[in-house]
């Protein structure tokens, strides 16, 4: 009679202690922690309920692929019987990685990490645990074949729902600037570079370039001049659609639009170098935007403009269905389309954080004056 491999294999341990189910639950109690944490963040960080689902069924499926090794003599009494973490040797190692965690993105992380390694661990160490409940094939276990094993199909799927996951959450670190000059030479009253010294001089917190028609070799010169302007001010440069010049210029972001390249293109680019906005013209193309990891969203437009084609207008009641909505709340919001001093306040009374405002700077002959106006509208 062969004697099952997980049973206790030398007089060290008491009989219900087997190093091998001890491992298995172990790693199955790894696995069940990081997915509930990775299904709470999908569903209260985000409100994504598809992602939540999935992680949840991930959940019910790690559940099932435990289960089904008691069909091999390893069952949930045994598993549990095992448990010894009154005598587990790891259970006082921690590093200093494991305390630290700066953001919900880091949870998500270090979650992610926790259930690609337990399910790997898992999917090792029950090729050991024969493929019958007797174990007694005659057979040496090393020349009997594994049974296909459900551990290895869980992680790939983890590795999916880690990445849509962490990349919703993003690194947090975009700030709320409360005035973006959006810098178009063509609308200038002035040189460009007085019109961008003189909104940092007054407040502007960010810069975004948007040139459509630059070639492109003007528009690194610029993207550069503009970033060696800003970046020593702590004012943030963002490049309108183009995410190779943001990074050939060291500048902080992009802004996309709805018919820009996708997000995720851009993500592929530029990794976490780059904050990545996006347009959105109602709640529900924000919620997308942030589900697909846009660090910021554009709202507009907020009234008629002639800098850009925009037959619809969202109105400042954008604000007010952004602001409602839990998740989109915690996100940085830029205001944009046809601001100026004296239209602003309608959009602080929405509760506006923060505009992008193009011609009412650009045309005016003291864009600083303007932008110390706007501030002060938006209070
Ligand atoms: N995007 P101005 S409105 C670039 O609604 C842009 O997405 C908009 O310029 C949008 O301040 C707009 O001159 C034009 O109106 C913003």
């Amino acid at each position: 009679m062969g004697k099952p491999l997980w049973a206790c294999p030398c007089e060290r341990y008491p009989s219900a202690v087997h190093p091998l189910a001890r491992l298995i639950d172990a790693n199955a109690n790894r696995a069940r922690e990081a997915l509930r944490m990775m299904e709470d963040l999908a569903r209260f960080a985000l409100d994504d309920a598809a992602l939540s689902a999935d992680l949840k069924a991930l959940r019910h499926d790690l559940r099932a692929a435990l289960d089904a090794l008691a069909e091999r003599g390893l069952d949930r009494g045994m598993l549990l019987a095992s448990r010894d973490t009154e005598h587990d040797v790891g259970t006082t190692t921690s590093t200093e990685a494991e305390t630290r965690r700066d953001s919900p993105r880091d949870l998500a992380l270090a979650a992610g990490a926790r259930l690609s390694e337990s399910l790997r661990a898992l999917d090792e160490a029950t090729k050991l645990v024969p493929p019958t409940a007797s174990g007694a094939t005659g057979v040496p276990s090393s020349a009997r074949p594994c049974p296909p094993s459900q551990f290895e199909s869980l992680r790939y799927r983890a590795y999916t729902a880690e990445q849509r996951l962490a990349l919703a959450l993003t690194t947090g670190r975009c700030p709320q600037w409360p005035l973006c000059l959006l810098l178009t030479e063509s609308l200038c009253a002035r040189p460009w570079l007085e019109v961008a010294t003189a909104a940092i001089d007054a407040g502007a917190a960010c810069l975004q370039l948007r040139e459509k028609g630059l070639p492109d070799r003007e528009l690194l010169a610029r993207a550069r001049r503009l970033v060696e302007l800003a970046g020593p001010r702590g004012v943030s440069v963002i490049i309108n659609d183009r995410p190779e010049i943001a990074l050939l210029a060291g500048a902080d972001g992009v802004h996309l639009g709805q018919s820009d390249i996708p997000i995720h293109d851009a993500r592929r680019l530029a990794g976490d170098r780059l904050l990545i906005g996006l347009s959105a013209a109602n709640a529900d193309q924000a919620r997308a935007a942030i589900r697909a990891g846009a660090d910021y969203c554009g709202l507009g437009p907020m009234f008629p403009t002639t800098t850009k084609h925009k037959p619809t207008l969202a109105g400042p009641a954008l604000i007010r269905d952004y602001l409602a909505d839990p998740i989109l709340a915690q996100r940085t919001h830029l205001a944009i389309g046809g601001i100026t001093p004296g239209n602003a306040p309608a959009l602080a009374a929405a509760g506006c954080k923060g505009v992008a405002v193009s011609s009412a700077v650009c045309s005016a002959r003291d864009p600083a004056a303007v932008c110390r106006a706007l501030l002060a509208a938006l209070g």
